[in-house]
């Protein structure tokens, strides 16, 4: 006997997994997980799930009307752990949120506009606001045009995030240490949250390069267990708690860009290597540049103005962040964090469960 629930498979940015109307899934919160994690599949290889052995591909989005009265949409999501068979909702993803207009469109639960629609997405696990832009002539969803993004082939519908309110999303406040550098183990560092829990470390400290590739770095075991020392050191003290089963923070190395962009980055999520970087870490690590006494200071290249272009550097190309920023040149903030992503609707229907894990009884 196996239980059926409604879904989609969607591409979100350059990450992919399934979408589910929160009605749809229990109740109950460990049981949720344990649904989640039969859908994705247990085990590293998630051979009995839709998941696709890798953080990237094993990421769930769920979605209902919103609760409170500035936002369209409420988006929680759930990243299935491979290979340890739970789940962490402590971080945002900013791909899998690319996806969420669109899914919101297909299910009837925002109406669209012909032309484009804006839709204000309340990201639970953060509680913050992203109003997202999509591309509905017609009054119908449309995947096709020619958007761009580093990671995925092809091009498709851009879809524009523009984030609001991000700083501190799960640490409190943007340098949650109280500093713009720290040190753990030896090592500099910098702590920030701007949608994202990221320790930003430059590659040269710790002996690499910061241009190695991610197969060389997946690879490279005294490094990571290193970077996993400092991890588990500073999760407390950026507000995370014990974050030995936390995928926050990610630890991202950088080193002067190569390739025209501002930064060059290699990001670990938190064990294993980014094929790019995800969307709201690539916004604190271009937050972290522009912050005087950074770990970035002489290593990015910082531009100037109130609205500033980054280009993040990262394995497989790099990744544009505007930012909209005020305050002082001493003590900038930022007031919004635009971006570029692109979505895909890949399957809808039903996906399985044994019904020894649910039922389908709320
Ligand atoms: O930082 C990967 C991704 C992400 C998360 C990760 C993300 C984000 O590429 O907002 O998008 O950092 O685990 O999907």
């Amino acid at each position: 006997m196996q239980t059926a629930i409604r879904c989609m498979a969607m591409r979100g940015g350059s990450s992919k997994g399934l979408y589910f109307r929160a009605e749809d899934l229990p109740a109950d919160t460990s049981l949720r997980d344990r649904v989640l994690v039969a859908a994705m599949g247990a085990g590293a290889r998630q051979i009995d799930g839709a998941g696709g052995a890798h953080p990237l591909t094993s990421k769930i989005a769920i979605v209902s009307p919103s609760r409170s009265g500035d936002a369209d949409i409420d988006y929680l999501f759930a990243q299935v752990v491979v290979g340890e068979n739970r789940v962490d909702t402590t971080p945002n993803c900013g791909n899998m949120l690319a996806g969420v207009g669109a899914f919101a469109v297909e299910n009837g639960l925002v109406r669209a506009r012909n032309g484009v629609t804006r839709i204000r997405v309340r990201m639970l696990n953060s509680g913050n606001l992203c109003e997202l832009e999509i591309s509905t002539p017609g009054g119908a969803v449309s995947y096709d045009g020619d958007a761009r993004i580093d990671g995925v082939p092809g091009t498709s519908a851009p879809v524009i995030c523009n984030y609001l309110d991000v700083a501190g999303s799960a640490c409190g406040s943007l340098l949650p240490t109280g500093n713009a550098t720290d040190e753990a183990d030896g090592v500099a560092v910098t702590c920030i949250d701007n949608g994202m829990p990221v320790v930003v470390l430059r590659a040269e400290d710790l002996g690499r390069t910061g241009y190695e590739s991610r197969e060389e770095l997946d690879g490279d075991d005294a490094l990571k267990r290193g970077l996993e020392a400092i991890r588990l050191k500073l999760g407390p003290r950026m507000n995370l708690g014990d974050v030995t089963d936390k995928v926050v923070p990610k630890m991202s190395l950088i080193a002067p860009p190569r390739a025209g962009g501002h930064v060059c980055t290699r990001t670990f999520i938190p064990h294993d290597c980014h094929a790019a970087i995800g969307v709201l870490g690539a916004v604190s690590v271009a937050t972290a540049c522009i912050l005087p006494g950074s770990v970035a200071d002489g290593i990015a290249r910082v531009p100037d103005g109130s609205v500033r272009h980054m280009s993040v550097e990262h394995p497989s190309g790099e990744f544009s962040v505007t930012l909209e920023v005020g305050g002082t040149r001493a003590r900038p903030t930022v007031l919004k964090a635009g971006l570029l992503r692109t979505a895909r609707l890949i399957m809808r229907g039903n996906i399985f469960v044994p019904a020894d894990v649910w039922d389908g009884n709320a």
